[in-house]
């Protein structure tokens, strides 16, 4: 009898930062997660990563986590320590393909006055924070970030998330695993960790999923490597945030940003009455 052929897992997909919103949509509704190639202008990249130093080896992040091991650096709060993760924020692909995801695909539809209506989410920032996975450190268990919001399998989608790449990501400094495809799975069935797949990607590059596929941070088995990363989450305004930006960003610092930043911060009211102010409508940080 003929011996069985162990077939290689497919590959995370590549696009460009230009490829149409309905192309990337189409991948990650199919494997849950794609790979975008040089999301920021060059100059833009080297802003941010020589801020991003400066944050990281002064001290202000917090050593060493539970969730993400000993040997991993993080540091939340980056709206208001690096200014560029606004850049990242309002990137054309993550925008567009959020919001056709977690807004108009998802429209929330129910009845009044005898007439079916539909209302769209306002979407926001969950959490941005930076994680900087050092040599040494040992692989996250395979995990789907929609725990967060108690989300039950098969139900919305709650959550887009950025990975971006501030440094290569290879196989041995700790790409991110992804299990392809089990953003569609039965809620009973668990990963193993040899259906994932790395999310191999050269620098200024980002790997966008969805809340509901498993992945997890990889080993870093290099002497040297620094993995670093930028996380990032959004989510639709009827939904907590991750991470607490009204408390995080201070209002000098968010009236620094333009409008369509501070709504993506949550200072916007999400039908049909997420955050209002004052049982109000009104703008609430005048510019
Ligand atoms: O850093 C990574 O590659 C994954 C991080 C992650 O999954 C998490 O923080 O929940």
């Amino acid at each position: 009898m003929a011996e069985a052929v162990e077939k290689p897992l497919p590959e995370i997909t590549h696009v460009a930062a230009s490829a149409e919103i309905d192309d990337v949509v189409a991948v990650l509704r199919r494997d849950g997660a794609v790979i975008v190639e040089d999301m920021l202008p060059e100059q833009v990249f080297q802003e941010l990563l020589a801020d991003m130093r400066v944050l990281l080896d002064t001290g202000s992040h917090v050593g060493t986590v539970g969730k993400l091991g000993e040997h991993t650096r993080l540091c939340g709060n980056l709206m208001t320590k690096l200014p560029h993760t606004a850049d990242l924020l309002t990137h054309p692909t993550l925008l567009g393909v959020s919001e056709r995801i977690l807004v108009t695909d998802q429209p929330y539809v129910f009845w009044n006055n005898q007439v079916e209506r539909r209302l769209y989410a306002k979407l926001q920032l969950s959490i941005a924070h930076a994680i900087e996975i050092l040599p040494g450190e040992r692989a996250q268990p395979l995990h789907r970030d929609d725990a967060v919001h108690h989300r039950p399998h098969p139900g919305p989608e709650t959550q887009v998330l950025l990975i971006y790449a501030c440094a290569d990501f290879t196989e041995d400094n700790g790409a991110t695993h992804v299990v392809l495809g089990s953003h569609l799975w039965d809620p009973r069935r668990g990963p193993r960790p040899e259906e994932s797949v790395q999310a191999r990607m050269k620098r200024n590059s980002g790997l966008i999923y969805l809340s509901s596929v498993f992945h997890g941070g990889g080993a870093n088995r290099t002497q040297h490597d620094l993995r670093t990363s930028i996380r990032m989450s959004l989510i639709p305004g009827h939904l907590r945030q991750e991470e607490n930006q009204y408390l995080s960003v201070p209002v000098e610092v968010l009236k620094r940003y333009p409008l369509r930043v501070q709504e993506l911060l949550g200072y916007v009211v999400s039908p049909p009455a997420c955050g209002v102010l004052e049982g109000g409508y009104r703008r609430y940080v005048e510019g």
